[in-house]
């Protein structure tokens, strides 16, 4: 039996722990030196929307060899809406590497996943990392590492932990703090903290097999696959094993599978402290399970954190619908969402009247990504405004408050202040962390939250690192009053003219161009005042290409303003709705037409 140890890498978001991971893979010779990874960057971050982003969306496995030890290691998101996979995979590991940027320190993140790791008793190594940062403090931030430690133990024990020092993107750790970061070095130090310092997997090979599924995945081939690491026991191919939550029915192992740097490789036996993936069982979810059939006890379940944000969404109604989608009925995404459910732990899906659903996720990013993703596979659909989730506690309506930190060079502060106050936000802390940047430390409500980020990236210049981390339920705070301008709603269904648009934008911004095709109710710009309007840019001659300015003399058209899912959705209001299929991302009215709307306001004022 080879000697293992399993090792999860957790951080606050973009702390360089996918590029330690690089390192690590690298220098543990995973590749072959002319293979193609050996010159890639964030190996891990393997699917699309992770590569376009430059986040760690989904935690994944991976397996090195060291002297002789197999040392499987986990690689986890940083981002707080993702912390439902921190909660997932943590229970596979028996150590972690705690990555703190040493220039930042200790964020919001770092203490939520500091915490879970401690709770579950894994043993801590910490590595500050970016140390060559023209701005690094790591003193203070290894006191400020040490104050954690201190809020957040649960006994003695953990307050001993090592601070290794790396600069993760050259692939170099070091015992201590090096006069010169430049010189030479390796992960070979970080290897051997690991080997000494993280404890081997609690092994008991006698007892009946069992294990936790903590991931699932899916093979054209193999159908479903199962990852945990055996809790006890071992596991040979074709043994007969149960769900122990359906324990009449079992089940045989047709592969049992063992990391091998990216890859599985297939193994014939398994032991108690492998971390596996194993297939022949179907029916299993994450959180289930597995165990040899003479005993049925389950094993304690994964906990994850409530959802704080919900929105609705349904197929898509729009009179576009159904022109660029291959899936656009409500049993088409319900049959979607239902799959979605079975790796998406912190997601929540409600069925509700008339095809609709609603789906509760971890924050904006949470729920847009899985969007972004359904889009992308060739469906169509309609979503409302996020709201955040609110609960009665003792009779009190409660709400989610977060803590926010906020990084920005110093010249910005003024809006930090100005922003956050529009928001109610109660300001916690305020510190330099370089020559010319400031860090905000916020408390605020969710609920003030939406929007916030993409509002402060483009009042400093895309330089402001916001990040937040839900804090608890508190009673429901002031009324905040509507941030955004009115909207110019189109009053036709047709092509856009650049006669009518350039009317239009004397009103404010557009986000169409000539020639696009709009319906009744789109909304086509924000107004630079507080009431919608409604507008009529499909007006005018339609005018072609060649005869644009002669005949009409010339017409400055701004550019149309782009904006993400992410953007739409912080940017729509509770009358109106986010059309998302392949190709277009539209914002509509919930009512088409103006008689409608008025329908509506008329009702809302009666019912007040
Ligand atoms: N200066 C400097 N930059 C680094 C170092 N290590 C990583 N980075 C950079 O930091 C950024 C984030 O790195 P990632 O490895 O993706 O961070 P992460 O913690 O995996 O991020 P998430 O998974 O999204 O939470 C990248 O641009 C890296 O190149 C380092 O040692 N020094
Ligand atoms: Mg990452």
């Amino acid at each position: 039996m080879q000697k293992i140890r399993n090792i999860a890498v957790i951080a606050h978001v973009d702390h360089g722990k996918t590029t330690l991971v690089d390192a690590l893979l690298k220098q543990t010779h995973v590749f072959r030196d002319n293979q193609k990874e050996m010159q890639e960057d964030r190996i891990m971050d393997s699917n699309e929307l992770e590569r376009e982003r430059g986040i760690t969306i989904l935690a994944k496995n991976c397996a090195i060899t060291y002297n002789g030890y197999k040392i499987n290691i986990i690689d986890t998101p940083g981002h707080a809406d993702f912390s439902g996979e921190v909660e997932r995979t943590l229970s596979m590991a028996d150590g972690a590497l705690l990555i703190i940027d040493a220039q930042e320190g200790p964020m919001p993140q770092s203490r939520f996943v500091l915490k879970k790791a401690l709770e579950l008793g894994l043993k801590i190594i910490v590595v500050i990392n970016k140390i060559d940062k023209p701005f690094a403090r790591t003193q203070i931030v290894m006191n400020k590492v040490e104050d954690l430690f201190l809020e957040l133990a649960q006994n003695e024990d953990q307050l001993h932990f090592t601070t290794l020092f790396a600069v993760a993107r050259d692939g170099k750790v070091f015992t201590q703090l090096p006069e010169d970061f430049t010189q030479a070095g390796n992960v070979k130090p970080l290897l051997e903290t690991i080997l000494e310092e993280i404890p081997a997997p609690p092994v008991s090979q006698d007892g009946p097999f069992k294990m936790v599924v903590s991931s699932l995945d899916y093979d054209k081939h193999l159908g479903r696959i199962s990852i945990g690491r055996i809790h006890s026991g071992t596991l040979t191919k074709r043994d007969n094993i149960i769900i122990t939550d359906t324990p009449t029915k079992t089940y045989s192992v047709e592969r049992i599978m063992l990391g091998q740097g990216l890859d599985r490789v297939e193994a014939e036996t398994a032991h108690s402290g492998d971390i596996v993936a194993i297939t022949g069982v179907p029916d299993v979810t994450i959180g289930q399970t597995l165990s040899d059939p003479s005993d049925t006890a389950s094993l304690h379940t994964i906990e994850i954190s409530e959802p704080t944000l919900h929105m609705q969404m349904g197929s898509n109604t729009s009179p576009f619908s159904a022109q660029e989608g291959d899936f656009t009925t409500s049993r088409q995404l319900e049959e979607r969402l239902d799959r979605e459910l079975e790796s998406n732990l912190s997601l929540r899906v409600e069925k509700l009247d008339g095809g609709q659903f609603k789906l509760s996720g971890r924050g904006e990013l949470h729920l847009s990504i899985l969007l972004e993703n359904l889009r992308r596979e060739g469906y169509e659909m309609e979503v409302g405004k996020p709201q955040v989730i609110t609960k009665k506690i003792d009779g009190v309506l409660h709400e989610p408050v977060e803590e926010v930190s906020i990084i920005v060079p110093e010249e910005f502060s003024g809006i930090i202040n100005q922003e956050l106050g529009k928001r109610y936000g109660e300001m916690q802390k305020m510190e330099s962390v370089s020559d010319t940047e400031v860090e905000f430390t916020y408390k605020m409500a969710s609920r003030a939250l939406i929007g916030l980020r993409s509002t402060l990236l483009t009042q400093t210049k895309g330089t402001a690192l916001v990040s937040s981390q839900f804090l608890a339920f508190e009673p429901m705070g002031k009324n905040i009053p509507q941030l955004r301008n009115g909207v110019l709603i189109s009053s036709e269904t047709g092509d856009v003219t650049a006669y009518g648009l350039n009317a239009a934008q004397q009103r404010g911004v557009t986000f169409v161009k000539p020639g696009d095709t709009i319906y009744e109710g789109e909304v086509i710009g924000l107004n630079a005042k507080k009431e919608d309007i409604e507008v009529n840019v499909c007006k005018g001659k339609k005018l072609t290409n060649m005869r644009t300015s002669s005949s009409d003399g010339i017409i400055h058209i701004t550019p149309p303003v782009e904006m993400s899912l992410e953007q739409s959705l912080e940017f729509i209001e509770n009358d109106e709705l986010l059309e998302i299929t392949p190709k277009s991302l539209r914002i509509r009215k919930k009512h088409l037409t103006a008689v409608d709307r008025k329908r509506q306001r008329r009702r809302e004022r009666e019912s007040r």
